[in-house]
């Protein structure tokens, strides 16, 4: 069987061009060559998918079900090419009939189905568990204009609706549908499936769940809409959170039809391949993606119980056997705790069984911090997967050891044995392969093409590290791609960009903990060093990309002063020689692909603790990026891997940081007060200068906030960063140095592939095998 499907797929390969053409008869009847750019990507799309349809699935007797709220896919054209090895095919075939595939790519619309991290990790794996072969689905929801889109007016941020589904596109609409109750109230589900193709391997499936009910029109004014009908509304939009708790019901109503949608499913595929349900966690394990799957554990105990006969014991404890959880912060505002009434309003069918898991930790634990239900009558839910799961991982080293010490110290004396750290890894495929075409071939030339589909290969590019042809490549490379981002700045936000100068990068969700306002803080201390006379060695170009949760309005602020920033410093002749400010516009994964790959010195400046893991972090690290980063989530294994001479560590280490907050006593002022070079750079935030070119408003609460708050204790770190970036920058100059890191960062990468992440996964939660 297995071999018939690869045999329908190599057919199609040889005749790739035949059915290009004939899809361009049928679809629109023209030759091939007179389709416009559009045409072409959709004739594309659709031999593409047909590529995938016939192509192998990974199957085996068990199979992992990531349930995940985010699945940040990003375009898929270009990947789906690589990983179905027929990019380069694709590419001469267009070439051919007058067309640039790179020009094609751009037509697709690109879905915002995640907000940062975690979605983009999502995607990461699906690629990765498809590419080793396993068998594993991704199931998640079908948000029709997902994260909403950013437009920037007046230096302020707004948000807009950013639709992506086409006539055509990657979905493949599936005849299953489910009824899905909240409470007494009905509605019908829709699937909608993507393939995922593994590199060089078979086909996995993304399914996404929507609303057969659902009304486009209820958005009026940019992403505003009417909050009740949830018949209408449930799949309109991604709340645009991160790591922030929306609060909301309508968010409860989503996660829940995202797990009822999924129990359906799962026990639909049990039913069909006739396992034992008694024994269902041989046949499926449910990976729980954060907190947002979380009702999946008592709507499975339900079902079981309700439907399948078994006494609550029972589906307790195959339930138990089947899930784990995946925590991917320690921020307390970002672990959901939902209100029992919120739950009786939404969902009361699950509030008995809520009741019981409850009752049961209660019985045999006093302490309050393990409680399932607190006494303000909130409903904790990563104590539920806790308890009720069969295995706990962080996302690294440092994050799960904070875990097991710290965050949840209370769980890890209980229940040793589930705890367990699996370091985040993204996948090369996209993000070395696909962005970064020009580094890929280069390294497959020196050494060899291994390292695509075994990382950790990599490391044979330091047997490079003294050879100058190869140092003098990787940074010719490195000029060409800054050459190519400026080109597309100076046509997408019209700012002009000098690639002769340092690219320092910082992209990521905005959020006070990532400390963007630092960064920004130094920009401000290189502004009136210029202004005084001291100009650095070579110009300098400071780039952001951040989206802020419409609701977090600090967030905004710091949004608005990088943007006044940005109008101060380039508009300033005694200074713009020297120096470029810019804060691109709706920064995305496809913004990431070529922000990425143009980078020098790449910002991971987190307080301490705070980020998880971060992956961004490994993406430009793997495209030949230094470091400038704190001792906090996955930096800290960088570290270790590149050694001392090849990254920029600063900043007081976490365990200083949770002292301070055990103690209270960081106090922001007192580091104002203290250093001068602080006082000026802070003040230039309500100074006369920049008043003038921003709001009032904005810029005093910000300044408020950094003076009298600082919750995150930017100044505590800002003389370490100003000093440690400064050293960085007087490196740059001494170029064969540099060279030297750009190419130990690339080696060493290898580490941070989601090809080992999920090999961990696998090895030590899932157990799955392959069937071929
Ligand atoms: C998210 O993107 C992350 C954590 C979280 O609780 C919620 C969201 Cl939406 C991020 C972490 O902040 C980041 O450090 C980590 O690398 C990423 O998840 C993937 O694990």
């Amino acid at each position: 069987m297995a071999a018939q499907t690869n045999l329908q797929k190599d057919i199609l390969v040889l005749n790739l061009e035949e059915q290009l053409m004939e899809i361009a008869k049928e679809m629109y009847g023209k030759e091939l060559s007179a389709l416009t750019d559009q045409e072409t990507y959709y004739a594309v799309l659709i031999l593409t998918k047909r590529l995938m349809a016939v192509s192998d699935c990974n199957e085996g007797e068990k199979k992992v079900y990531y349930i995940s709220a985010e699945f940040l896919i990003g375009k898929l054209l270009s990947n789906n090419l690589i990983n179905l090895g027929v990019y380069d095919k694709m590419s001469d075939i267009l070439e051919k009939y007058g067309k640039k595939l790179s020009v094609i790519e751009e037509v697709e619309p690109e879905p915002s189905l995640g907000n940062g991290g975690l979605g983009r990790l999502a995607a990461c794996f699906l690629d990765s568990i498809a590419t080793l072969g396993l068998p594993g689905e991704g199931i998640g929801l079908n948000y029709h204009f997902g994260l909403f889109k950013q437009v920037f007016k007046d230096k302020l941020q707004t948000a807009e609706k950013n639709a992506w589904i086409e006539e055509n596109s990657w979905l493949t609409k599936t005849d299953i549908t489910y009824d899905v109750y909240f409470g007494k109230k009905k509605v019908t589900s829709r699937l909608y499936d993507i393939d995922v193709a593994g590199y060089d391997s078979g086909v996995n499936k993304l399914h996404l769940f929507d609303i057969e009910s659902l009304d486009e029109s209820l958005v009026k004014e940019g992403i505003q809409f009417d909050k009740e009908a949830i018949e209408k509304n449930l799949t309109l939009f991604l709340y645009p959170d991160d790591s922030d708790e929306a609060g909301n019901l309508l968010r409860i109503y989503q996660q829940y039809f995202m797990v009822s949608n999924a129990a359906q499913l799962i026990l639909a595929e049990m039913k069909e391949k006739k396992f034992d349900l008694r024994k269902m966690y041989d046949h499926a394990v449910i990976q729980i993606n954060d907190t947002h799957p979380t009702m999946i554990i008592p709507e499975l105990i339900r079902i079981l119980v309700e439907e399948k006969a078994f006494t609550i014991d029972e589906a307790i404890e195959v339930v138990r056997k089947t899930c784990a959880y995946t925590n991917h912060t320690i921020l307390a505002e970002a672990l959901e705790k939902w209100p029992l009434k919120y739950l009786e309003k939404v969902v009361p069918q699950l509030v008995p069984y809520i009741k019981e898991l409850d009752k049961r930790v209660a019985a045999k634990y006093k302490d309050e911090r393990v409680q399932i239900i607190d006494k303000d009558g909130r409903v904790h839910m990563a104590r539920i997967d806790i308890h009720y799961g069969f295995s706990v991982n962080g996302v690294a080293a440092i994050h799960t050891q904070i875990l097991e010490e710290t965050e949840l110290n209370a769980f890890y004396k209980i229940y040793p044995e589930k705890f367990n750290n699996k370091t985040n890894g993204i996948t090369f495929r996209r993000w070395l392969l696909s962005c970064n075409r020009e580094l890929a071939g280069f390294l497959a030339e020196t050494i060899g093409d291994g390292f695509k589909k075994d990382a950790d290969k990599l490391e044979k590019l330091l047997e490079f590290k003294d050879t100058p042809a190869v140092l003098d490549r990787i940074a010719e490379i490195k000029y060409d791609q800054k050459k190519k981002l400026a080109a597309y700045v100076k046509e997408n936000e019209g700012v002009t960009l000098n690639p002769d100068s340092v690219f320092d990068i910082q992209v990521k969700r905005l959020h006070e903990y990532k400390r963007q306002q630092m960064n920004a803080l130094y920009i401000i201390h290189k502004y009136l060093e210029i202004k005084k006379g001291k100009k650095p060695a070579r110009p300098m170009t400071f780039i952001f990309g951040a989206k802020a949760a419409p609701a977090y309005i600090i967030a905004q602020d710091i949004i608005h002063l990088i943007l006044v920033l940005q109008d101060i410093v380039n508009n300033d002749p005694d200074v713009s020689p020297y120096m470029t400010v810019l804060m691109v516009e709706n920064y995305n994964v496809s913004y990431a692909e070529r922000l990425i790959p143009a980078c020098d010195i790449s910002e991971q400046i987190s307080l301490a603790s705070k980020e998880a893991s971060g992956t961004g972090n490994m993406k430009f690290m793997l495209n030949g990026a230094v470091t400038l980063g704190t001792s906090d989530g996955a930096n800290v294994e960088i570290h270790e891997l590149v050694g001392d001479d090849n990254i920029y560590i600063f900043g007081k280490d976490s365990e200083t940081v949770i002292r301070h907050y055990e103690k209270a006593d960081y106090v922001s002022k007192d580091y104002y007060e203290k250093s001068p070079v602080i006082k000026e750079a802070v003040d230039f935030i309500v100074g006369k200068q920049a008043l003038a070119a921003g709001h009032k408003e904005n810029l005093t609460r910000l300044y408020n906030e950094l003076l009298n708050k600082d919750w995150f204790m930017t100044l505590l770190d800002l003389e370490d960063y100003i000093e440690t970036k400064d050293r960085m920058f007087a490196d740059y100059e001494d170029r064969a140095k540099w060279k030297k890191m750009m190419l130990v960062n690339i080696a060493k990468a290898g580490f941070f592939s989601s090809d080992r992440t999920i090999a961990e996964y696998n090895r030590d939660i899932w157990h799955l095998t392959k069937e071929r």
